[in-house]
């Protein structure tokens, strides 16, 4: 070792022992402000994929990755971002992706910041990507949670559901208003307890995707829940509980699917067992029954591979997925419209409305799905795959991507079948990605996510998510890694390089919501909020009145219970992430930067 470097060495060593020791000393009033200005994935990074931290700085300096209270074992210089934030600040990038030793460490940028504690280990996403998954056991109806499977939130059943009145805009001869049929299980929706088909059938067919797209991966994914063991992966013993009940929000009279299962007003923040209101299925339309079409159709072609262990689950299901095709065929037009309903029918319902009135991406999903499932190419006579040239990431009320996804996935099988829009699809969905991943790496935090203030809605952290699905839907027909690459970057935006500095998945981070809007958390005398939780994250619309601290699109947000708008939960939201965080641990030998 020459003289000078040692020097320097030694120089380095110092001024690093010095800001740890400042920092430690900074930690308890001012260790908030030293670490939010370093943005990391809070859980870690796999050895050889690429680790990206964001710098809350203008200067040009050095950073350290150190061994927790150890010594430094990387140093690299900070790059100034091409573009600023929504604010107009540059900010720093720091990529580590060269050092790929396992172990637990800290970020530190001297006079700048400290990051939290972060991990770099094979499998590093493997607790939080189960917890995505385990998190649906948490939000079941109609079954208490036993300590053994829920720990610390162990809770009373609630809402058996098996006394559900027709409202007045659902009844029919057979089945008139105020009559009752049961309609148990399910998850519910959000941070209430209703039980919206509409919601439910993007959440399930994502999840059902995740285990069709990664079987084998799916199969090791063991949750601890009650029906665990039962040579079922245990991902599709946690949709069973929402098929279950989704099958019983058929009229078996006329195929038509009821829109939701819902009491007339919102419970009360209460637990689960306390909720007395009377529940009601509302009138059946043509989203609903779509959707309900579509999921089925998916369940009985999956369900169909575990005839001992479900036998005739695969017949029931695509008989009832045809018998909502068709009324959906005769019904094509009808929306649920809240408002109109609630001035002809009593009582008026108040609960979420998950309303949509154009139906066209419906009947392209299930048609899609029906078509896979049988082979049969009717379902797709009359249905024009290519409406218009929108490519729209998906959402409980755009799902024609659903259906593109099924279908160039499934080509293989199609034989002289194949629909003659396959090539197109196959390019506006390859587009589609480019355009996602181009100027990604521009953007202040490095992610797809941070590219337009569009994606900074109600459920913002969704849009993320399903950005990601999107671009690994990508690399599975293209094996271009830049797209998986991308996707990995929108998962490390939700676990915190982000411009709130939060891991948004409750119980998963340094720094996580406390506070989500969601009814057991809130009233079950437990501290923490209930584990695996994606909250909706930064939204400037503030529909809830709850003021965000900022309304920059990604800052405003506010880890408070009575922000629905940013702070809920919901299904259709932990159902992408879950596909994502999963999908990555399934890929990550194909991350691989380093060798
Ligand atoms: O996620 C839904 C969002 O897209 C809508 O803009 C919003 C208002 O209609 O409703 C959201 O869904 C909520 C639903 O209506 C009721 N359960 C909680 C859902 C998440 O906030």
């Amino acid at each position: 070792m020459s003289n000078k470097y040692s020097r320097s060495f030694i120089i380095n060593r110092v001024s690093i022992f010095i800001l740890t020791i400042t920092l430690f000393t900074q930690k308890s009033f001012g260790q908030q402000s030293w670490q939010q200005n370093t943005r990391l994935n809070q859980i870690g990074f796999y050895p050889n994929a690429p680790k990206t931290a964001v710098v809350l700085t203008g200067k040009d300096t050095v950073f350290y990755i150190q061994i927790i209270n150890g010594k430094t074992v990387f140093t690299g210089n900070l790059k100034k971002s091409v573009k600023p934030d929504f604010v107009g600040n540059t900010t720093a990038i720091a990529d580590f992706t060269n050092y790929s030793k396992p172990g637990k460490y800290i970020m530190i940028v001297p006079d700048v910041g400290v990051s939290y504690p972060f991990e770099i280990k094979n499998s590093v996403l493997k607790e939080v990507a189960n917890a995505s998954i385990k998190a649906y056991y948490f939000m079941r109806a109609s079954i208490p949670l036993e300590e053994k499977y829920a720990g610390k939130w162990a809770r009373a059943g609630g809402h058996p559901d098996t006394v559900v009145l027709i409202h007045p805009s659902a009844a029919t001869d057979k089945r008139p208003a105020w009559t009752t049929i049961s309609s148990p299980r399910g998850w519910y929706d959000a941070g209430d307890y209703n039980k919206y088909i509409v919601n439910s059938g993007i959440s399930t067919s994502t999840l059902l995707s995740l285990y069709e797209d990664f079987p084998a991966y799916m199969k090791t994914v063991k949750l601890n829940i009650p029906e665990s063991g039962n040579n079922i992966p245990d991902i599709l013993n946690e949709v069973l509980w929402n098929l279950r009940w989704m099958l019983t929000m058929q009229d078996p009279g006329d195929g038509g699917v009821y829109h939701k299962l819902t009491n007339a007003i919102f419970d009360k923040f209460e637990m689960p067992d306390k909720a007395a209101e009377p529940r009601f299925v509302v009138q059946k339309g043509t989203a609903a029954t779509l959707d309900f079409a579509a999921v089925m159709a998916q369940c009985s072609r999956i369900f169909r591979k575990f005839p001992k262990e479900l036998p005739g689950l695969a017949d029931s299901c695509l008989n009832d997925a045809n018998k909502a095709w068709d009324w959906a065929a005769k019904n094509p037009d009808v929306a649920y419209n809240q408002d109109a309903m609630n001035k002809k029918f009593s009582p008026p319902i108040t609960t979420g409305a998950y309303g949509d009135n154009n139906f066209t991406d419906e009947f392209i999903w299930a048609a899609s799905e029906l078509f896979v499932t049988t082979k049969d190419p009717q379902y797709l006579k009359g249905i024009n795959l290519l409406p218009d040239n929108r490519m729209p990431i998906p959402s409980w009320n755009q799902v024609k991507l659903l259906g593109y996804y099924t279908l160039l996935k499934n080509t293989d099988s199609f034989g002289k079948n194949a629909p003659g829009e396959l090539p197109e699809l196959k390019k506006r969905l390859l587009d589609l990605a480019d355009s996602l991943v181009k100027g990604a790496d521009e953007t202040a935090y490095q992610t797809v996510m941070d590219k337009s203030k569009r994606n900074f809605n109600w459920g913002s952290n969704s849009v993320a998510a399903n950005e990601g699905v999107a671009l690994i839907q990508a690399y599975k027909l293209s094996n271009d890694p830049k797209y998986l690459r991308c996707a990995l970057d929108n998962l490390d935006y939700i676990l915190g390089r982000n411009g709130t500095g939060y891991s948004y998945v409750t119980g998963y981070g340094s720094k996580t919501p406390m506070h989500p809007h969601h009814r057991p958390s809130v009233s079950d005398g437990v501290v923490d909020p209930v584990p695996g939780l994606l909250v909706g994250g930064p939204n400037p619309g503030m529909q809830d009145h709850i003021k965000v601290p900022s309304t920059v699109p990604d800052e405003a947000y506010i880890d408070d219970d009575r922000a629905y708008a940013a702070n809920e939960i919901a299904i259709n939201w932990n159902a992408p992430f879950a596909y994502l965080a999963n999908a990555i641990e399934a890929l990550q030998n194909k991350l691989k930067t380093v060798n």
